[in-house]
């Protein structure tokens, strides 16, 4: 009889994907879904072969101290910020994402973001909710800016912001992109985007949309001196991480209007939210669930699942990070 090998599922997932885990493996669960303490993250992992992990668990060094029979860690998110690539590497542990099943989903979450902060949506049903019908004026309150024919600037030109630019040619938008590397000739036709050095583009958009990875060299990409450089009547909305933007002078431009409004997915230190920009109405706050359907969450647990079984079966994972420990 041959042994399952043991896996740890280290936030709540669907109880059907559970089950299905539950037939090939041996499974540490975490339904409480109670974020794990550095500790528990590292006992857990000493005692497993593999892990599903998202953003909440942070995988370093001391994280795998103790895991010596670990084979991979998947994380079930795109972004793997909280991996610390070399330390696995140095470790001998896979890291895997999940790469493409969630592009559509959160491109149109960055284009409903935008489109509630620029028609201040969530403002205006805060009257309602609060019984302050009155403070609309049938004329000129509450007054928001245009999307269609406006110009859009993408800063982070992958796939999800290939995707939010593909959405903006519908809305009849100019788009302009900033990214370390300018894109093919093809690729800026298909999205119908020009490239521009990130000072013109905050200088020349409307909107502006930020996609980036966050990594030493984006944070605080966007700061007090970059968005004192966009428009008074510009927005900006950030569903790529927090510490990408600079949450305080972000809040100190929202109240001194010197932008016209934010849409944040993502926080500096979330889940904390900077308290300045929570006494805020020109800013729409959502609990970073740009991936959110249950189709795509499915799909990133199914991919997450798949680099898993793959890696403990000695094969290649299809979203493998680390490259360098795959001798094919
Ligand atoms: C995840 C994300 O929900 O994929 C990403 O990079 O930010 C989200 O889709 C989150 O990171 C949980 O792991």
């Amino acid at each position: 009889m041959t042994t399952k090998p043991t896996i740890l599922v280290a936030r709540a997932i669907f109880p059907d994907d559970l089950v299905k885990l539950q037939d090939r493996y041996e499974v540490i669960s975490n339904q409480a879904d109670q974020v794990f303490t550095p500790d528990e993250l590292r006992n857990h992992l000493a005692s497993v072969d593999g892990a599903l992990v998202t953003g909440s668990e942070r995988i370093d060094q001391s994280a795998l101290a103790d895991a010596k029979r670990l084979k991979i860690v998947a994380n079930i998110s795109v972004g793997y910020n909280n991996f610390d690539v070399p330390a696995m590497t140095a470790a001998k542990v896979m890291a895997t994402n999940t790469p493409d099943v969630l592009t559509d989903t959160t491109a149109d979450f960055g284009f409903a973001l935008l489109m509630a902060t620029a028609r201040r949506i969530t403002e205006s049903e805060h009257w309602i909710r609060n019984g302050q019908w009155d403070k609309w004026s049938i004329v000129h309150n509450p007054l928001g800016m245009d999307l269609h024919h406006s110009t859009l600037g993408i800063i982070g030109m992958g796939r999800i912001g290939q995707g939010i630019a593909k959405r903006a040619l519908g809305f009849g938008m100019r788009v302009v992109y900033h990214n370390r590397k300018r894109l093919s000739e093809a690729d800026e036709k298909a999205c119908g985007a020009r490239y521009l050095d990130k000072e013109t583009l905050l200088r020349e958009a409307d909107h502006v949309i930020l996609v980036v990875p966050y990594s030493a060299e984006s944070h605080h990409l966007i700061g007090a001196k970059e968005i004192a450089l966009m428009k008074p009547t510009a927005t900006l909305v950030n569903i790529a991480r927090g510490g990408i933007v600079d949450d305080a002078a972000l809040a100190a431009a929202l109240k001194a209007k010197t932008i016209f409004a934010a849409g944040l997915d993502v926080f500096e230190g979330e889940p904390k939210v900077h308290p300045e920009l929570l006494k805020l109405s020109n800013v729409v706050l959502a609990p970073h669930i740009a991936s959110a359907t249950e189709k795509t969450r499915r799909a990133m647990i199914a991919l997450a699942a798949e680099n898993l079984s793959a890696a403990l079966e000695g094969k290649r994972p299809p979203s493998l990070i680390n490259t360098e420990l795959w001798q094919a």
